[in-house]
């Protein structure tokens, strides 16, 4: 009888316990639930540094908030008070490849392109400059080159432009790199790059 007694208060035990951990996951999933409007307000907090409306995502860089449509970014006139939206480095990079592509561009290439063309500058300052730079001058101010690089610099974007990969590889370009290297440049041509 006392073994039976045992059983039961063993038993009552288990079942108590398992419906204290039930109620206490329940209260915790419900805890998690009430805290997640605050959770997401206080991350809107910090990541909705543009107040613009969707239909509108362009903020100006001025001291007077100002929002545009994108359509209204360099359009050839100006709308942002001081007219940020006509920058021309701005707009260079409008219509280039994304520095994260030009970056990662320039490490595949880097071995025979970094010293070559860019006169050993590291490929996140060549990237940077290829995007926003309206011609090579421009771009020798930032990265500087020395007259070799900036040369062969012109050398290759003729080349590339005459669709011949000779030069190329005679700076050291293997050629099964020819493909990956003249879609590139031809995308910085396209993109208004002036050598
Ligand atoms: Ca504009």
């Amino acid at each position: 009888m006392q073994g039976i007694l045992k059983l039961e208060l063993i038993f009552f035990l288990i079942s108590f316990i398992c419906t204290c951990l039930y109620c206490m996951k329940v209260d915790f999933t419900r805890l998690r639930q009430l805290r997640k409007p605050f959770l997401l307000n206080k991350r809107g907090d910090t990541c909705s540094s543009n107040p613009c409306p969707d239909d509108k995502p362009f903020l100006c860089k001025s001291s007077e908030k100002t929002c545009l449509a994108l359509s209204e970014v360099c359009d050839g006139t100006q709308q942002c008070p001081g007219g940020y939206d006509e920058n021309p480095r701005l707009c260079n990079a409008r219509n280039r490849p994304s520095v994260e592509d030009l970056e990662d561009f320039l490490y595949r290439n880097e071995d025979w392109m970094e010293l070559k063309l860019f006169n050993g500058a590291p490929p996140e300052i060549v990237a940077h400059a290829l995007a926003v730079s309206g011609d090579i001058d421009e771009l020798d101010r930032i990265v500087g080159l020395d007259h070799e690089s900036k040369q062969n610099l012109r050398d290759a974007l003729m080349a590339i432009e005459e669709a011949d990969e000779r030069p190329l590889t005679d700076m050291g370009m293997p050629e099964s790199e020819w493909y990956d290297v003249s879609y590139v440049f031809n995308k910085l041509l396209e993109g208004g790059f002036k050598y």
